[in-house]
């Protein structure tokens, strides 16, 4: 008899064909009535299957005992409850490593985007503008600023490697130095902004890192920098990076993640000096089916009685 899974939301059509080949699945985003849902499958149900942004939460756990591991489609496991599933031994696996090089693609694009104002220019272009009001004021450059990397992880990593090839100038914060690392260390991060034309953020959401961009923060970036965020929302103070963008205090920002998502408020949408995405870095078919098959192989590992492939808790 095969193992009965809760899928929280909605993956890739193949990994979830995958999914209901192998495994018994209910799906908790679809169903009308979660709590009946919770109560047929509390005695069987033995794994959680979930993405970044819908995490597992103890409430949820807690109503299905037997639940002894949770895969998530995703680095980021700051939506699951680590410490409730360390209190019931409950395995946690992510996908790490496999989305860096598209995470990375994508913060140089909004870095890109937001300081040559891409998105402008391609207005610019659509409205007709060229013809009438002839060059759109200049932008400014990328190639040969200084950067900073807050979270020296993969994708910090796989980040810096491509702003070596735009000869940038590389500083990183991290929770600690790493060792052999060409990149200079900056042990704080309002130091860091001080330092740099480009704030990059990549570093996982902990207890240690919400709320970590803020005011001071922002401040200490100025005027003349920019902020991208390929993270998670919640590292940055959100309402501070507003008024700052909406006073020119910062340059721009590039934000693929926000606060409250899908929510983003409003007042963004004015903004000619931010350009967004809808928390799309890992967003490629090459990336997501590598994410797929991550996902299920931690499922399928911890089944079989084995170690998970890239074990969290
Ligand atoms: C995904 C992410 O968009 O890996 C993460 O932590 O936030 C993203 O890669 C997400 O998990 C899929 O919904």
């Amino acid at each position: 008899m095969s193992e009965t899974v809760l899928l929280m939301g909605p993956l890739l059509p193949a990994t979830m064909s995958e999914l209901d080949s192998n495994y018994t699945v209910h799906r908790f985003w679809e169903s009308d009535d979660p709590d009946a849902l919770l109560d047929s499958i509390a005695d069987t149900c033995t794994g959680i299957v979930t993405d970044g942004g819908r995490g597992a939460q103890a409430e949820v756990m807690q109503r299905l005992p037997n639940v002894g591991v949770v895969s998530v489609f995703g680095v980021g496991v700051d939506a699951v409850d680590l410490d409730y599933c360390k209190t019931r031994n409950i395995r946690v696996g992510n996908t790490p490593d496999v989305l860096s090089d598209d995470v990375a693609d994508l913060a140089v694009a909004l870095a890109l985007a937001t300081c040559r104002k891409m998105v402008t220019a391609d207005s610019y272009v659509r409205e007709g503008r060229w013809p009438i009001d002839g060059a759109m004021p200049l932008t400014v450059r990328m190639t040969g600023k200084r950067a900073g990397i807050y979270g020296m992880g993969s994708i910090g990593d796989s980040l810096a490697q491509r702003l070596s090839g735009f000869d940038m100038n590389i500083a990183y914060c991290n929770r600690r130095e790493k060792t052999g690392s060409v990149y200079r260390f900056v042990p704080s991060l309002q130091q860091l902004a001080r330092e740099v034309d480009f704030l990059f953020v990549t570093a996982a959401a902990t207890a240690d890192t919400v709320g970590s961009v803020n005011a001071a923060v922002l401040d200490a970036l100025g005027a003349e920098g920019y902020l991208i965020n390929v993270a998670r929302g919640t590292l940055v103070d959100e309402n501070a990076l507003l008024e700052r963008l909406q006073t020119s205090s910062i340059a721009g920002a590039g934000l693929d993640v926000f606060a409250e998502e899908p929510k983003v408020p409003t007042a963004f949408y004015e903004l000619d000096n931010v350009v967004m995405q809808p928390h799309n870095a890992s967003g490629t078919r090459e990336t997501r089916t590598a994410m797929g098959r991550l996902m299920l192989d931690n499922l399928a590992a911890f089944f079989d009685g084995r170690e998970l492939l890239t074990q969290v808790v």
